[in-house]
């Protein structure tokens, strides 16, 4: 087995971009909608557990009414909480966007560096993950420059792949798209919703905690790191760095377990 595709989620795993990031953006939004509402950096961290922005505005807003002290708009009809909840979706985008301009959210440790490592070694890369199109393009813009799709052989978001983390099918649209198999890849991921995924497809994993789950057991993972510049626990590894040689030492490891 060879290791021939590494494929990336986004969102934790490139960059911090849930409390610092769409947290923040949703709160703005949620205020200029008049609506009372905030998500606090430990309550978010709970929220993280439903997938998708929209799908956690939903999910707050029924919650709303149980536990807290109507924060949300009351007597609203099914149709009018879903269509609030998309345009605060909406607007959140835009403002997570202008957070990514103005150089609020920075790449994590070693991203940086395997993915330049992957590409010179024609190492086939791909994204994976439940957040949309727009929010993509606007971190790896950034990151890169606005041709940084070139750099992926493939590129699975929202749109892509409805049926969101943990089920696995952002990972097997993604891997049908390299037409590589599950056993000749790896995935990197930050939360147990985006390891959960990875394994369902079959991918060998490595996660790299965000900093929500820094203190999860992630049992099923290939191997757990703080980030890809501390790689501790890992006899085959010469280097604290996570290096495409670690990686494919990794990969040979987990098919010989
Ligand atoms: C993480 C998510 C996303 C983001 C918000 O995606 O669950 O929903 O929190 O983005 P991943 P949206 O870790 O797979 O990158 O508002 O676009 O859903
Ligand atoms: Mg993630």
């Amino acid at each position: 087995m060879t290791l021939h595709a590494v494929l990336w989620d986004v969102d934790g795993t490139i960059a911090e971009t849930e409390r610092d990031g769409h947290r923040v953006a949703f709160n703005e939004a949620m205020r200029e909608h008049g609506i009372a509402r905030r998500w606090d950096a430990q309550h978010y961290g709970e929220l993280l557990a439903v997938a998708g922005g929209l799908e956690r505005l939903l999910a707050d807003m029924h919650q709303d009414g149980q536990t807290f002290a109507g924060q949300w708009p009351r007597n609203l009809t099914q149709t009018d909480q879903y269509q609030l909840a998309c345009s605060i979706h909406t607007r959140k985008n835009e403002l997570y966007r202008d957070l990514l301009d103005k150089g609020r959210l920075a790449v994590r440790p070693g991203v940086l560096r395997l993915m330049t490592a992957c590409q010179q070694a024609k190492v086939a890369q791909a994204i994976v993950t439940t957040t949309s199109a727009t929010n993509v393009d606007a971190l790896l813009s950034r990151m890169f420059d606005p041709n940084w799709a070139g750099r992926f052989a493939a590129v699975v978001c929202a749109e892509d792949a409805p049926r969101k983390k943990p089920d696995p099918q952002a990972y097997l649209e993604a891997l049908s798209r390299l037409q590589c198999s599950s056993q000749d890849a790896l995935a990197i991921e930050d939360s147990p919703n985006g390891l959960a995924a990875a394994r369902a497809a079959g991918l060998c994993t490595l996660v790299t905690p965000s900093v929500y789950f820094s203190h999860e057991e992630f049992d099923d993972a290939s191997l757990t790191c703080v980030d890809l510049n501390h790689l501790t626990g890992f006899s085959s590894a010469r280097s604290r760095l996570v290096t495409l040689d670690s990686l494919r030492a990794l990969h040979r490891r987990w098919h010989h377990a």
